[in-house]
């Protein structure tokens, strides 16, 4: 690596030397020291407790030369203080799913400080102790709505999209709570000193664009708003390019992009826009060789503009941490010179 490749120049939309890389989910099951820290604290506590959340924080930081770093927490976490009782097996299980209105006015909207105190703690102590920028995140309204209504997030999804169609009302209902509750969360995150936000709308694609443009877009739209002029703005939402007419109109900065198809052809649909991307996370089960050909095909479909390399979706369980190893290195040495001055 001949420079440093700048995690935060990219994010605010310059063309960097190098791409910076950073990989979701970089901190898991697929690292030995996650997986023995787990078994003695369980996932919760690991997350409540900052000094474990910072520990897992860098865990990923320590063994790979990685741009960015990414708070330890899960979209869930400001859930539990709203008054949702949530349990990881390992994604997410509700106790009671919310279906109507008055699950919906139950829920309560939390002050910023009674959110998650622990979560602005772990941001402090990571700005003291992390050599890389730090990104904060926070799930999206309609993907938070998804756990919320269904109880997990591992069907097709045809229940949430009737229950849309079915009681829109209540769903405008709570997903303003969402939104509120989600801005106070990203603010602390921000004020304790996050360096960057990722906004995760994992399930947006789900939705045709209609429904969409009715329950997602609005309420995105009012979270990415409210941290206008603060730090770069990430969002990214799976299998959602048939969104993409949508997601442009976005105040954000970068726009996270998943395998499916190549940077460029997405960057002719996010104009403006800094992408991050888009390795498909099944090649890290393959081999170092082929994993890093793949990258290499990313990099040069990133070209012509602002690129954060990064997986389509995160880091799977069963990812050799060499694989990664040698993914970050090939990156580094890849220079972004070709069509990109
Ligand atoms: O078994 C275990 O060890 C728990 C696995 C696990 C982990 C490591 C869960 C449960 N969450 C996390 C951490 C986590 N979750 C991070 C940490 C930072 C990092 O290293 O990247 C982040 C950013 C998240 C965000 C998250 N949680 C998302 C958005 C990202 C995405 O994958 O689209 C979603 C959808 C969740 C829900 C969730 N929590 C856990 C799992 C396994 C899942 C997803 C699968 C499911 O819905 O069942």
């Amino acid at each position: 690596m001949s420079e440093p490749a700048s995690f935060l120049d990219a994010a605010w939309g310059k063309s960097t030397p190098h791409a910076p890389v950073w990989l979701m989910r970089q901190a898991g099951r697929y690292l030995p020291e996650y997986r023995e820290l787990k078994e003695r604290h369980g996932f919760w506590r690991m997350v409540r407790t900052p000094e474990l959340a910072v520990e897992v924080t860098l865990q990923p930081i320590r063994r790979f030369p990685l741009d960015a770093a990414i708070l330890f927490s899960d979209i869930m976490t400001p859930l539990p203080p709203m008054g949702v009782d949530i349990d990881f097996a390992p994604g997410p299980v509700l106790a009671e799913p919310v279906r109507t209105r008055s699950d919906v006015d139950r829920l309560r909207v939390p002050d910023a400080g009674e959110l998650a105190p622990f979560v602005a703690d772990a941001v402090r102590l990571l700005r003291s102790e992390s050599p890389v920028p730090l990104i904060g995140f926070a799930g999206a309204p309609l993907t938070l709505a998804t756990y919320l209504v269904q109880g997990t997030g591992t069907t097709e999804h045809a229940d949430l999209r009737a229950w849309l169609a079915r009681e829109p009302e209540t769903a405008h209902a709570l997903l303003d709570k969402l939104t509120e509750v989600t801005i106070r969360y990203l603010r602390t995150q921000v004020e304790a000193g996050a360096q960057a936000v990722q906004l995760f709308d994992s399930w947006a694609g789900v939705h045709d664009v209609a429904g969409y443009a009715r329950f997602g877009l609005p309420y995105a739209h009012r979270v990415l708003d409210a941290l206008a002029g603060t730090v770069p703005r990430i969002y990214l939402a799976v299998g959602s390019s048939h969104l993409y007419g949508r997601i442009a109109t976005l105040p954000a900065e970068v726009v996270s992009v998943d395998w499916r198809r190549p940077l460029r052809d997405c960057r002719a649909e996010l104009p403006g826009l800094a992408l991050q991307g888009n390795l498909d996370p099944g090649l890290l089960l393959t081999t170092p060789e082929l994993a890093v050909a793949g990258a290499h095909e990313v990099l040069r479909a990133g070209l012509g503009g602002a690129h954060i390399f990064n997986l389509g979706h995160g880091v799977l369980p069963g990812t050799d941490p060499d694989t990664v190893a040698r993914l970050v290195d090939a990156v580094h040495e890849f220079p972004r010179t070709e069509g990109d001055q």
